[in-house]
């Protein structure tokens, strides 16, 4: 089943009714005089790993910012992505659907695959958001939000041709929009601010959505001299965090943060706006591309390109004053399938069903979520070295799923936050049951899955021309069917 715009107006009738009998005004809270719907600054940082901020246990890198947002806000211990790689996560963050349910499992559009691997590779999967889906800029539209896309995008694709106009942020609902290619450096990160400034400064007087997409802290890794000199004083032969041009891309972004954050408080915006910063995926934890790795995202286990908690758990802060009580922390696990619920609620916006739930009563502490489970499907052989699987979260046991031949890892993440100890063996009935829980959302999302490899020959390397293989898995021991503990530690 998929959720479409023709729901969505559907649904529009009863925003009308809500409007009419007052209901948004009564939603927003604690914010004296605040008649205006709050604006919604959304940072996203492309890359960006759980370890990789101050406040996050960082030793490394230097995010003064960053850390005042979750002093003045709620720091997520438990956030994450719905997919380990771009674009799948920003479709989540836009629809509130989870990736598998739109059929848009990978990133744009470069599914590489090993020929000769036990999974054959499925071809049908969507290079592109597909038009009918709702954004959240469209969502909020009929309320009178403005909404600006800045920087990265990466949900429709040259290879998609004339269809790729239909897919832009502007036919998605964003009426201000600077884009560019994908995987631009750092330089632009600047850019992006001056143009989000702008943004924010032309609509002061009204209700905005800020998408702010930087493409830092991504690969190539490029970074102002000075950055990269400071940096390199502060690498320490203890710390696994120690490349001093990621360092200075992270410092990048985090004076973007603060220069939003500024101009907010100049403009007296801070009170009414709901400031989100967070990434798409986890920290690239292995070789790809000059000067990497890029970071490291321990004590979790990989990065990027893995559903291990190192490619999925993700930074997440979430400041509203007055709402939102200053320097707190939660640990309710949470999805980026949740914002666009979430952001309807609090405009007072009914919208059609989607994946995610309104973490609303997490944010005012005045609840919890009623969900029994997080999941993931990521059905590709990754750049970085993961492979084709799937994965549930309940409560603190995570359950891993290998496609290509059904091997199941369990983790008690309260106690193994590295995920080292597989208990699958030793609590085989859990293992079963979440399997189970993990397979029957696939079916109900018509998830698509790879299919076995009838030419598949164990006794031969991945790829027959090993230099067309990417470079973690060049330097990686042979790949299928070898232990993914090995491979996914730096
Ligand atoms: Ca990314």
């Amino acid at each position: 089943m998929h959720f479409t715009k023709r729901r969505f107006f559907l649904s529009a009738f009863q925003v009308v009714v809500i409007l009419m009998t007052g209901g948004i005004l009564a939603l927003p809270t604690a914010r004296a005089g605040a008649a205006q719907k709050p604006n919604i600054v959304f940072i996203l940082i492309d890359d960006m790993g759980y370890r990789d901020v101050g406040c996050y246990g960082s030793r490394f890198y230097l995010t003064p910012n960053i850390d005042r947002l979750a002093e003045q806000g709620m720091r997520f211990t438990d956030a994450y992505a719905a997919c380990p790689v771009c674009s799948p996560t920003r479709l989540s963050i836009l629809t509130g659907l989870y990736p598998a349910r739109v059929g848009l499992t990978n990133f744009l559009v470069g599914q590489r695959w090993p020929d000769n691997s036990p999974l054959r590779p499925f071809t049908n999967w969507k290079t592109e958001m597909p038009p009918e889906q709702v954004t959240l800029a469209e969502a909020l539209k009929p309320l009178g939000y403005v909404s600006a896309c800045i920087g990265k995008w990466h949900l429709n694709s040259r290879e998609s041709g004339e269809r790729s106009k239909a897919t832009s942020p502007e036919a998605q609902g964003f009426d201000f929009v600077v884009a560019s290619a994908p995987n631009q450096t750092d330089k632009q990160a600047a850019g992006f601010t001056d143009k989000a400034i702008e943004f924010i400064r032309a609509n002061r007087d009204r209700p905005f959505f800020l998408y702010l997409c930087h493409h830092s802290v991504h690969i190539p890794l490029e970074a102002r001299p000075e950055l990269i000199e400071k940096y390199q004083k502060r690498v320490r032969p203890d710390d696994p965090q120690n490349n001093p041009t990621y360092a200075g891309m992270v410092e990048a972004v985090d004076e973007s943060t603060g220069r939003i954050m500024a101009v907010l408080d100049e403009l007296g915006l801070t009170a009414n706006t709901i400031f989100v910063f967070t990434s798409d995926n986890g920290g690239l934890s292995v070789r790809e591309g000059p000067n990497t790795p890029a970071t490291s995202n321990l004590p979790l286990r990989a990065g990027k390109g893995y559903l291990y908690e190192g490619g999925i758990r993700e930074p997440l802060i979430i400041r509203w004053p007055g709402v939102i009580a200053s320097g707190s922390t939660c640990s309710v696990p949470v999805s980026s399938v949740d914002f666009y619920p979430t952001f309807l609620e609090i405009v007072g916006l009914t919208h059609q069903p989607v994946d995610g739930v309104s973490i609303l009563p997490l944010l005012k502490q005045s609840g919890t979520l009623q969900r029994e489970a997080l999941f993931w499907h990521y059905p590709h052989y990754s750049n970085q070295g993961g492979l084709p699987s799937g994965a549930i979260r309940m409560g603190e046991y995570k359950l891993i799923e290998s496609y290509e031949d059904g091997r199941l890892e369990l983790y008690n993440l309260r106690e193994d936050i590295g995920e080292q100890r597989n208990l699958a063996d030793s609590m085989p009935e859990k293992a079963k049951a979440m399997r189970q829980k993990l397979d029957e959302w696939r079916k109900a999302l018509g998830a698509q899955m790879p299919e076995k490899n009838p030419n598949y020959d164990p006794s031969k390397p991945p790829y027959s021309d090993p230099a067309k293989a990417p470079q973690a898995w060049q330097e990686s021991e042979p790949k299928p069917k070898s232990k993914p503990a090995k491979r996914a530690r730096k």
